[in-house]
């Protein structure tokens, strides 16, 4: 049974971190007809292309509905859940207490827009004794995570919608998107003349063509393009004294390092004609307003720690910060970081930053006789044998632990490597939402209701998480009869009671999530209970930011979480004032702390260290896992949903092409220290010599219906490797792995097909 067949029923998009909210008619158990939802609060109406292609994610052929368990032979035989959850629940219980909980690690905790079963995640964990964890932010964002740390203590979002000066360093917006209605505000800007975009990146993307500088670096060369930017804004005064004066402190350090940066050398090295680089920064140096977005382009480079402490340097220096239009700290509705130090990790001692252990270094941390690897990990709603670098190295070192559980909605390259698997109901037939609140003044949340019931088979995270929990049986169920007798009495009799458990038993606290589950949960609409989490999360936010909460109309946290159960298509739940952007920093001072020691001598390295790290064997760059038109991480594993590019082409440029005697539409071997694979190639005006790239989200399986399966285009990991990874975030290097590229003769591949 569909709920509302024929009605327009909002949702919101999950194939990026934006969740642009849709509107949909649901037809049988199919996504029938998608259109943008004009009443979500963020994306206002606005889709890209990807949004009218969701059912092939919902009817996806290889989705899973039953609890499998995976047989000594390697094959899998369906089990009821009962079974799967007291052997999982046993399973985990044995090995924390044989080993220790903290041999448990927890990796994922969702995708693009599905945060909800994370959330409940951490009091079974908590209850085992475990607590290292990564997902996907510990291979792109931790190193932008220290240094935001070190400035300000909390995230950074560019208000590109009103900004003078858009600066893109390593990112593709276009393609990739990751703002509010990132179409619309590009075209914005693209067409008024006062307004101007810098692009960083060694393609000529889409976002690039549009902008009106466009410093084509070499790849990898980032950081002196940085340096010798920041360099001129000391150098020729174009810095605002004011700002620096009043709200920034350790200013000296960094411009005695700056006022030394050669800029012509440094141009040179990065390959951008100097005069161009300058007129870039005398703009940002004049602009009203400045906003600034680095992304896999740099964060997935070498130097990628360094160039995030640089590319801040273009706003912080300039005084771009709380005014309209520039760089803002913003609310967080469930933080996607613990703060805290650097932590490290039990085998390999790399650094745990924001309690996420970097992704690169899971395989080492298994894989070994160390006493303190890892035994055991359990997967949620993430595909890391496929999107970690060196997927062999992940194979070999999942198939030690002795027991691998994922939670996922399809049978993914990591559950085949699993124990157990579990049917999770999708993103279209459960309450979800997405953690990634980002947007400053307004702030939005979304709690997604259910479009349909669950598959047959299939259960919600939440549920999963509290059935794993009862088994464990660590709360007293007496200890909750109160405080569900309070939920049914009204949410403020609920806090009331809440309150007075908590302070008779603090333990209660630490299982939060499953407390509210239990307690809250049955009492909230039909196909809400999964939400009872957001009730803390609400109390919380309107804690930490009383009146940005009640500027955007919630009186308290009671009045935010109702404000969020009816809201169908998102609630603003903070509005700021400019001003607020200095109360966001968390120093006791309210001031930006720009000295780094470590970076600022990481920049006067600058000019001794190497910038090419291709060799004889590997001469060219590889950039693997670009974002296209139609990739979307590993949520779509159909790959009917493109409508081109259907094996994912290898870009390479056309001098690359001729030298190596490359046709357009033929095939080529890639080759590098981790691998080789071979791929499309399409001969492209867009790369420089040198560069070649590959999309993201190929080379997954998927069944064909006749027995067999069809993998499209190349796994980006099948090349890459662990080592080469950041000294300071441990955050990979995907965006430069050099390789080798070879013409594949038809005959060979007549050969492989024979
Ligand atoms: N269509 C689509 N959109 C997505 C996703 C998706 O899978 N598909 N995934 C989402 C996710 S998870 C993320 S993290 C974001 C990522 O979004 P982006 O970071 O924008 O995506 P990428 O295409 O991986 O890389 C960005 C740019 O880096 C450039 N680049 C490569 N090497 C260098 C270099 O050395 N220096 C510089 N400056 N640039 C370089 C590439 O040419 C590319 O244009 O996208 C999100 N949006
Ligand atoms: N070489 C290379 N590697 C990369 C990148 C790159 O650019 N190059 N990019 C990196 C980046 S930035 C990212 S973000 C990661 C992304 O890689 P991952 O962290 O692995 O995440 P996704 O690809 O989004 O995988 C999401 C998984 O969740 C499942 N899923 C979908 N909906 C649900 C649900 O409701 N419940 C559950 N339980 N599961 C669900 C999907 O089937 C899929 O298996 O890849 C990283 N890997
Ligand atoms: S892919 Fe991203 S930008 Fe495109 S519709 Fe979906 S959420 Fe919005
Ligand atoms: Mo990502």
């Amino acid at each position: 049974m569909t709920e509302q067949t024929g009605q327009w029923q909002p949702t919101a998009c999950i194939l990026c971190e934006c969740n642009c909210g849709i509107v949909v008619q649901v037809e049988g158990r199919a996504l029938a007809r998608i259109r943008g939802d004009k009443l979500h609060p963020a994306s206002r109406g606005y889709t890209c292309n990807k949004a009218l292609r969701l059912d092939h994610y919902q009817n996806n052929r290889n989705r899973l509905t039953s609890p499998m368990r995976r047989k000594p032979d390697g094959s899998y035989e369906e089990i009821d859940w009962d079974t799967a959850i007291s052997e999982i629940a046993a399973g985990f219980r044995g090995i924390a207490d044989t080993h220790g909980g903290d041999k448990i690690l927890y990796y994922g905790g969702g995708g693009q827009g599905n945060h909800l079963g994370g959330a409940y995640s951490g009091a079974f964990l908590k209850a085992l004794g475990s607590h290292y964890r990564s997902n996907a932010l510990a291979q792109e964002k931790t190193g932008e995570y220290w240094i935001d740390a070190h400035f300000y203590g909390g995230h950074t979002r560019g208000e590109f919608e009103h900004a003078e000066v858009s600066v893109f360093v390593g990112k593709n917006p276009w393609m990739s998107q990751s703002f509010p209605r990132a179409r619309v505000v590009l075209n914005e800007i693209a067409k008024d003349p006062a307004r101007s975009m810098i692009v960083i990146d060694p393609v000529l993307t889409d976002t690039a063509k549009m902008a009106d500088y466009h410093l084509r670096v070499r790849p990898g060369t980032d950081a002196w393009c940085l340096a010798a930017l920041a360099g001129v804004l000391v150098q020729e005064k174009l810095c605002d004294e004011t700002f620096l004066a009043d709200h920034v402190t350790g200013v000296q350090a960094v411009r005695t390092v700056l006022a030394e940066v050669p800029v012509a050398d440094y141009a040179q090295r990065c390959g951008v004609d100097e005069e161009l680089l300058r007129a870039a920064a005398r703009r940002i140096g004049a602009a009203g307003s400045v906003a600034v977005f680095e992304d896999l382009g740099v964060q997935q480079s070498p130097n990628s720690t360094l160039c995030s402490y640089l590319n801040k340097m273009l706003w912080i220096l300039t005084g771009n910060f709380a005014k309209r239009g520039a760089q803002h700290l913003h609310s967080s509705f469930a933080p996607l970081f613990r703060p805290g130090g650097v932590g490290r990790t039990p085998v390999t001692g790399a650094p745990i930053i924001g309690g996420l252990m970097p992704s690169s270094v899971i395989p080492e941390e298994i894989h070994t006789d160390h006493p303190d690897r890892f035994r055991a990990m359990i997967v949620e709603s993430s595909n890391p044998a496929h999107s970690l670098a060196d997927s062999a190295a992940v194979r070999r070192a999942f198939a030690d632990l002795e027991l691998l559980v994922v939670i996922d909605v399809a049978m993914t390259e990591t559950a085949r490597l699993a124990h157990y698997v579990l049917p999770a109901a999708t993103q279209f037939e459960k309450a979800e939402a997405t953690f990634f609140n980002l947007e400053f003044p307004h702030n939005t949340f979304h709690l997604r209701h259910r479009l349909m019931e669950p598959l047959p088979g299939t259960l919600p995270e939440p549920e999963i998480w509290a059935r794993l929990m009862r088994e464990l049986d660590v709360v007293d169920g007496a200890e909750l009869a109160p405080l569900r007798r309070a939920a049914a009495q009204g949410l403020p009799e609920f806090t009331e009671a809440f309150l007075a458990a908590v302070g008779a038993n603090p333990g209660l606290g630490k299982v939060l999530p499953f407390v509210l589950h239990e307690t809250l949960g049955p009492t909230l609409p039909e196909g809400l209970s999964g939400a009872a989490a957001l009730w803390g999360l609400a109390q919380k936010t309107a804690m930490t930011y009383p009146d940005a909460v009640r500027r955007a109309g919630h009186a308290d946290g009671n009045a935010l979480f109702s404000a969020i159960l009816d809201g169908r298509s998102g609630v603003t739940f903070t509005v700021h004032d400019y001003e607020d952007d200095f109360t966001l920093i968390t120093h006791p001072d309210r001031k930006i702390a720009l000295d780094i020691p470590e970076m600022l001598a990481e920049v006067a390295a600058l000019s001794a260290a190497p910038a090419a790290r291709t060799t004889a064997d590997f001469p060219i760059v590889l950039s693997a896992g670009e974002r296209r038109a139609y990739t979307a991480n590993d949520i779509m594993r159909d790959p009917a949903w493109r409508k081109r590019d259907s094996d994912g082409a290898l870009r390479v440029s056309v001098e690359d092409a001729a030298a190596l005697g490359l046709s357009d539409g033929g095939r080529a071997r890639i080759t590098t220290a981790a691998g080789s694979a071979e791929a499309t190639v399409e001969i492209s005006a867009s790369m420089l010599p040198g560069h070649a790239s590959l999309p993201n989200g190929y080379g997954v399986d998927f069944a064909d219906g006749a027995g067999g399966a069809a993998v499209p285009g190349v796994a980006p990991n099948a090349l890459t490797s662990s080592a080469w990874r950041d000294a300071y975030a441990g955050t990979p290097w995907h965006k430069h792995v050099p390789a080798r590229i070879e013409k594949v003769l038809a005959d060979d591949g007549l050969r492989a097909v024979g």
